[in-house]
């Protein structure tokens, strides 16, 4: 199918089902995702404006190990997690005014059903095989461990601590079995060769239709190339099982194997579809099925491109479903011209973008970077101040201000019947179809440049016109009010086309002119017509709320290092954090009422357990401190640990002992001037005499989770 649509008249309608990728269930929405998420939105709302019926769906992509074992740390389930984070995501994208029409689960009903579907299809066609593999098996948890959850020596540099599948100091990439002293990261244990049946789904059985696919003319260029790398190099047979304990859904006819969560994260798109299909009556078919005529689009990012162009329509294919039209990828987002940096407050979140900023000036400032190819875009913030200040609010919205009193105060808010400048107003006019050429082949960035050279035009005109000096001559005020209605009407037919980007803005315009502002409406002017009194309609990018957005995502200043030279800088950072947590300790509560805002990632780290105070003893020269020996569970031998904590002040050794706390678990053991301290305890009061722990009889139990 061919893409360059752009010359389909906006009469022509056209059925289109639009995607992102789906964020995984155990993080934040931060300004990565955003890229993606503004860019599909803007393409969808310009495709709704043009009169097409368009569907915008998306979910969360629920399944597979990091989710089980971060719920399990969380001491909920699985199901209660990404509840909890599904509803954090939808509020994320609803405050950028993403428009999905639906934001569903991969663990859903509808998800479940297809993907049995579609496996079972694979499976009658003979395209599933299944293979015994060996693969390190965490004896302890009772688990097999996918490669990030391994960690050891590196074969070749002999670097400590590093990743099951590469090395963070010598780059060199190997496989887990080749780690040396390699340990669990979920329990610690020596992992253990173990071998297991795993269920594969035959890609090179799809060869020629991919190669096909690609060569349809509806990838990007760079795509395209990509794959045909891929091709050349072979394809392989694509592992699509894993062994319980796993949070997915169960192979039909597999006890005990589990669909690996990328097998089900793609159906996932059906999955959202069918449930708005389910809920308003769209007919789901038409979409999907073999001969559909109606269009599907992929947005992602250029690191899923495999999983998009080569496993997904080779399902589909096998299952009898229609291909994508067209999976589009994009770049990754740098800020301030490198990776985003926990340290530097780079990494920032959605959600902490928002406490601080305008949602629209980073859509405009996507919108004004993003071209049509798969290019990192960099989010320079001084520049994104700057452009939004000079393009949105001293190109665009100026017009308004300029024209918007006059028209108000002299002319009781009507615009002329008259026409001041035409050839001007065709010119604006008439950019609609290349404007809507750009948007339709996301070449945003373009579309933005010819708006504003449009805005500078219209600038232009008015500065040359000088109504501000001709209103002061009582025999020009029809030229005034000429000059004005005509600028006000560019800045309508402006924000017009600025619509898809600005949806808030456009609303406030609406109000402003009386005027829905749809698409054909920039073919049309308003001529006696009324408008409100202006108001302002943005504000500018203030760059102190841009440093306070950057601030509040520093998120230790300690380990600031750590973006430099991985191994060695998190060395650094441990022996940084002995000097600091040692005086934290000496004054558990420190002294500000108020603490640092930490994000819930941060608390979910924190491993609170009751702990029984098995032993407790002065500390020599230590004016605050007791020696406490803890022991985390009831069981005679259990594990205990020795925590320094300053509590000497509302407690003597002797009355400590027997009674029960709240301990932060995994917290880094700290060398501290008296000894080694291996957790934290909790004690709640204002200090000094009043400051209480746990009495036995208060029914927590030794090893319980707190949480
Ligand atoms: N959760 C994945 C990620 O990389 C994206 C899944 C997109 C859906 O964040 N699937 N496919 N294929
Ligand atoms: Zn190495």
């Amino acid at each position: 199918m061919s893409l360059s649509k752009s010359s389909v008249p906006s009469t022509d309608k056209r059925k289109i089902l639009v995607t992102c990728a789906l964020p995984y269930a155990n993080g934040s929405i931060h300004l990565g995702h955003l890229l993606e998420h503004i860019q599909t939105d803007i393409w969808v709302r310009f495709q709704r404006m043009r009169g097409h019926e368009t569907y915008f769906v998306c979910a969360d992509d629920a399944h597979g190990t990091p989710i089980m074992l971060k719920a399990q740390e969380l001491g909920v389930t699985p199901e209660q997690m990404i509840a909890g984070v599904r509803e954090e995501h939808m509020a994320d994208f609803a405050d950028f005014h993403i428009s999905f029409d639906n934001y569903h689960s991969t663990h859903s009903d509808e998800n479940k059903a297809f993907a049995e579907e579609i496996y079972n299809r694979l499976h009658a066609k003979g395209h599933i095989k299944t293979r015994t593999i060996s693969q390190l098996y965490d004896p302890e948890k009772g688990m097999f461990l996918p490669d990030r959850f391994v960690k050891g020596t590196c074969p070749k540099c002999k670097s400590e601590d590093q990743n099951g599948d590469s090395c963070d100091n010598c780059g060199e990439t190997y496989s887990p079995t080749e780690v040396l002293n390699p340990r669990s990261v979920v329990s610690g244990a020596t992992p253990v060769l173990r071998d297991s049946e795993h269920y594969f789904f035959d890609l090179p059985a799809f060869g020629d239709m991919l190669q096909e696919w690609t060569r349809s003319g509806s990838l990007q260029e760079e795509m395209a190339n990509k794959l045909a790398e891929w091709f050349e190099s072979g394809l392989q047979q694509w592992d699509i099982s894993r062994d319980a304990p796993y949070f997915g859904f169960e192979i039909p006819n597999a006890p005990g194997k589990y669909f690996y969560v990328w097998l089900d994260a793609p159906i996932g798109y059906m999955g959202s579809f069918k449930n708005l299909c389910d809920k308003t009556g769209i007919d789901f078919d038409a979409f999907w099925q073999l001969d559909s005529e109606a269009e599907l689009y992929h947005f992602i990012g250029k690191d899923i491109i495999y999983f998009h162009s080569l496993f997904w329509p080779a399902m589909l294919e096998g299952a009898g479903y229609r291909k994508p039209t067209s999976v589009y990828a994009h770049g990754f987002v740098t800020v301030n011209g490198a990776k985003m940096s926990k340290s530097k407050g780079t990494f920032i979140k959605g959600r902490t973008y928002l406490e601080h900023l305008n949602p629209e000036y980073l859509r405009y400032y996507y919108a004004a970077k993003l071209t049509s190819r798969i290019d990192d875009l960099d989010l320079n913030l001084e520049d994104f101040a700057q452009r939004v200040n000079s393009d949105l609010v001293g190109k665009v919205v100026n017009i308004a201000s300029r024209c918007a009193s006059f028209i108000t105060k002299r002319f009781d808010g009507m615009l002329s019947t008259n026409i001041d400048n035409q050839a001007l107003a065709d010119e604006v006019m008439a950019a609609g179809d290349s404007i809507a050429a750009h948007y339709e082949s996301r070449d945003f960035g373009r579309g933005m440049r010819e708006i504003m050279a449009l805005a500078d035009k219209v600038n232009e005109y008015i500065a040359i016109k000088e109504p501000w000096q001709l209103v002061k001559d009582e025999t020009k005020q029809q030229e005034v009010q000429d000059i004005c209605s005509l600028g006000i009407n560019m800045f309508r037919t402006l924000m017009i086309y600025l619509k898809p980007v600005l949806p808030v803005l456009a609303d406030s315009t609406a109000e402003f002119l009386n005027d829905d502002l749809i698409w054909e409406g920039h073919k049309t002017l308003l001529t006696d017509h009324k408008i409100n009194k202006f108001k302002a309609l943005l504000q500018r990018v203030d760059m102190d709320k841009v440093n306070a957005m950057t601030d509040a995502s520093k998120e230790n200043l300690l380990v600031k290092a750590e973006d430099e030279k991985p191994a060695k800088a998190k060395k650094k950072a441990k022996q940084e954090k002995v000097v600091d947590n040692s005086a934290a300790l000496n004054d558990p509560l420190g002294s500000d009422p108020i603490s640092e805002e930490i994000q819930f990632d941060d608390f979910a780290k924190i491993d609170l357990r009751i702990a029984k105070i098995i032993n407790a003893e002065h500390v020599e020269k230590a004016d605050k401190l007791l020696k406490l020996t803890l022991a985390l569970d009831s069981k005679e031998n259990g594990e205990t640990r020795q925590v320094f904590a300053g509590i000497k002040s509302a407690y003597q050794p002797e009355d400590l002992i027997g009674k029960h706390t709240v301990m932060v678990a995994n917290l880094a053991p700290r060398k501290m001037r008296f000894g080694m301290s291996e957790g934290m305890v909790l004690a709640a009061g204002p200090g000094g005499k009043d400051l209480w722990i746990l009495n036995p009889d208060d029914g927590a139990q030794p090893g319980m989770r707190v949480k």
